[in-house]
């Protein structure tokens, strides 16, 4: 299938905004989704919506069975060893703040380090952020690149005997740059820390194998990858899930509950408390089920062929200037120009082109680029080379609106 007849299955591609055809760029903010997750979704609540794990009847086994399949497609789709290394979540955001109040609160302390970037998405900054000043223990970055770039030698320089944990995201979300975390999972392993990965860029993107990549935590989101919002996951390797302390308390994920003590059922529902996101999960599952149809292979071919087409074609543009390395995953952040990001994204609006503005939730990124805030156009796998012709289109239209500030 090539994009064109892939886009014909996203409804809401189909559309005209402010007069003009979609062309919608803003993927890694979240992607649209297709007619089979939509379906899928609207099956469960139609056919056999009950809530899992509880009753015996007929309904309620069609929701467990729903449920814990796509379980098992998560622990395919990241080749986890089991799928009670799969624990679902809201998203990145969750599964991040998981590892940091079930796992760090409790075996980081004071003389420990944490390691991270400036890089990062402040869902996998703040929490590290926070629990440092909680724990005493102290917070270190790695050193970029003036590109914005991790090598491995700055994470050889950084990680020491002292490093507890290193946090790192797999794919920038403003560059877009890959970074090395197979390579820095096996330097903090040398030194005896877990390796956490915020995977929410990558998942969607490219093949991802936690075992290769040898991580300890993996956190991504759906909705990022043609699935619902309000659910993703978190992978963690079996030993450290079990040494982890529970962060929610309640129904489903107890053994025996006393009056003074209670025990925790066995992974993954230790971590799920409460009535669990089944509709998403059965999403998330059809969501897999139809990216693995595409292929990720193919799905990276195909964003780099566009990624490469539109920073040839934005390049061309006066004051264009763009972030981050050449090798990089499908998205491109620019300014133009004096033109502030936000009037870049309401004039293409205005064309019927959705790019995100702002600090994209870097800020401590923003001042290592010492800007304010960017634009951002972000591909996924309906886009095509028209979608980029329109947003060059839309750039050079841009530029003559605010032709005077150009220098
Ligand atoms: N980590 C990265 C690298 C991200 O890009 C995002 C979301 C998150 C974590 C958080 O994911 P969530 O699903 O829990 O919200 N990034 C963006 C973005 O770039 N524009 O909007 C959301």
């Amino acid at each position: 299938m090539n994009a064109k007849e892939i886009r014909e299955l996203f409804p809401i591609l189909n559309q005209e905004v402010n007069g003009h055809p979609l062309v919608y760029l803003d993927n890694a903010a979240t992607s649209q989704k297709p007619i089979q997750v939509i379906e899928a979704l609207e099956r469960y609540y139609r056919e056999y919506n009950s809530n899992v794990h509880r009753g015996v009847h007929t309904l309620g086994t069609l929701a467990t069975d729903g449920y814990e399949g796509a379980r098992e497609k998560v622990r395919k789709f990241i080749n986890a060893k089991e799928a009670a290394e799969v624990i679902f979540t809201r998203g990145t955001t969750t599964g991040l703040n998981f590892v940091a109040q079930g796992y760090a609160r409790n075996f980081i302390g004071e003389g420990d380090e944490i390691v991270t970037t400036e890089v990062e998405h402040h869902s996998n900054f703040i929490p590290w952020q926070q629990i440092a000043k909680l724990t005493g223990a102290t917070l270190k970055f790695i050193p970029l690149q003036p590109d914005g770039t991790i090598t491995v030698e700055a994470a050889e320089q950084t990680i020491t005997p002292n490093t507890k944990l290193v946090a790192m995201g797999y794919v920038s979300n403003v560059l877009g740059s890959i970074n090395p975390v197979k390579e820095v999972a096996s330097i903090v392993h040398r030194h005896g820390g877990v390796m956490v990965v915020d995977g929410a860029q990558a998942a969607p993107h490219l093949k991802v194998d936690v075992q290769d990549l040898d991580c300890d935590f993996f956190a991504f989101s759906g909705h990022k990858m043609a699935g619902p919002t309000g659910i993703g996951a978190l992978y963690g390797k079996r030993h450290l899930l079990e040494k982890m302390e529970p962060v929610e308390f309640g129904g489903e994920m107890i053994d025996f509950v006393d009056l003074y003590d209670s025990t925790w059922k066995e992974l993954p529902w230790k971590f799920e408390a409460g009535t669990p996101i089944i509709g998403g999960a059965i999403g998330l599952g059809a969501a897999i089920d139809f990216v693995e149809s595409i292929g990720m292979d193919a799905i990276r071919d195909h964003e780099q062929k566009l990624v490469s087409y539109a920073m040839e074609q934005m390049s061309t543009i006066e004051g264009m200037k763009i972030y981050g390395p050449r090798e990089r995953s499908g998205l491109v952040t620019f300014t133009m120009g004096d033109v502030h990001p936000h009037d870049i994204a309401t004039v293409l609006d205005a064309e019927g082109i959705a790019v995100r503005a702002g600090h994209h939730c870097c800020q401590p990124l923003m001042k290592f680029l010492k800007v304010s805030a960017t634009a951002r156009a972000s591909f996924y796998l309906y886009n095509t080379e028209e979608d980029v012709d329109a947003l060059v289109k839309g750039l050079i239209k841009t530029k003559e609106y605010f032709g005077n500030v150009f220098s």
